[in-house]
């Protein structure tokens, strides 16, 4: 699949009009894991020490979808004014962005589910009223009893659920379908 960064923001985002899908979540929850596993090549940093990524990354994928991998939240040892800076960032981003927000995806780990901080960023969304989606990570870790705890948990935001692993390959056609059905690109795209 024909994939290229296109850049690391912190600031200002270049205008374009290109659909957009977002990925947020906690930090660590396997955001840029899961972008690598959908492209197929690992064009999104990946690191052990989470809280890393302070900046929007985007990504072109075929010619007229962008895939975009912002700053996690919810990891403790950041300072008062970094968390400032994020939803700054993000608020800008989202504002900015608006009409060009196909669907936001949001990750949670399907061993934990929804943290309070999950909850309050899907809440977030949906005052925005930016479309949504719940994809559960790392499905590799959770034991069955886990699954299926998370999975009633997550019933109530009645939205659809995509499961994955990026170690284990999981989800990828379903998650790739779903960015599809979300963009609804003409074709000439790939
Ligand atoms: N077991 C397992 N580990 C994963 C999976 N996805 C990501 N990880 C690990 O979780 C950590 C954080 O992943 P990363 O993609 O950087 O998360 P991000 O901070 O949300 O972008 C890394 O150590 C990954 O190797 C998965 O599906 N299964
Ligand atoms: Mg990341």
């Amino acid at each position: 699949m024909k994939v290229e960064f296109l850049g690391s923001y912190t600031d200002k985002i270049p205008e374009d009009n290109l659909k957009e899908v977002v990925f947020v979540g906690r930090s660590n929850v396997g955001k840029s894991s899961l972008i690598n596993m959908l492209v197929g090549k690992p064009v999104a940093r990946v690191s052990k020490e989470p809280g890393r990524t302070r900046s929007i990354n985007m990504f072109l994928l075929g010619n007229c979808i962008k895939l975009v991998d912002v700053p996690g939240y919810g990891f403790a040892k950041v300072s008062k004014i970094e968390r400032e800076n994020w939803k700054e960032l993000m608020e800008k981003y989202f504002r900015e962005r608006r009409k060009q927000i196909k669907c936001v995806f949001v990750l949670l780990d399907s061993k934990t589910g929804p943290t309070e901080l999950d909850e309050i960023m899907i809440e977030w969304i949906r005052h925005l009223e930016l479309p949504y989606k719940v994809v559960l990570t790392k499905v590799d870790k959770a034991t069955q009893k886990e699954l299926s705890k998370v999975l009633k948990r997550i019933e109530r935001f009645g939205t659809q659920l995509i499961i994955t692993s990026a170690k284990e390959g999981k989800g990828k056609k379903e998650l790739f379908k779903s960015i599809m059905e979300a963009v609804k690109v003409e074709g000439g795209c790939f």
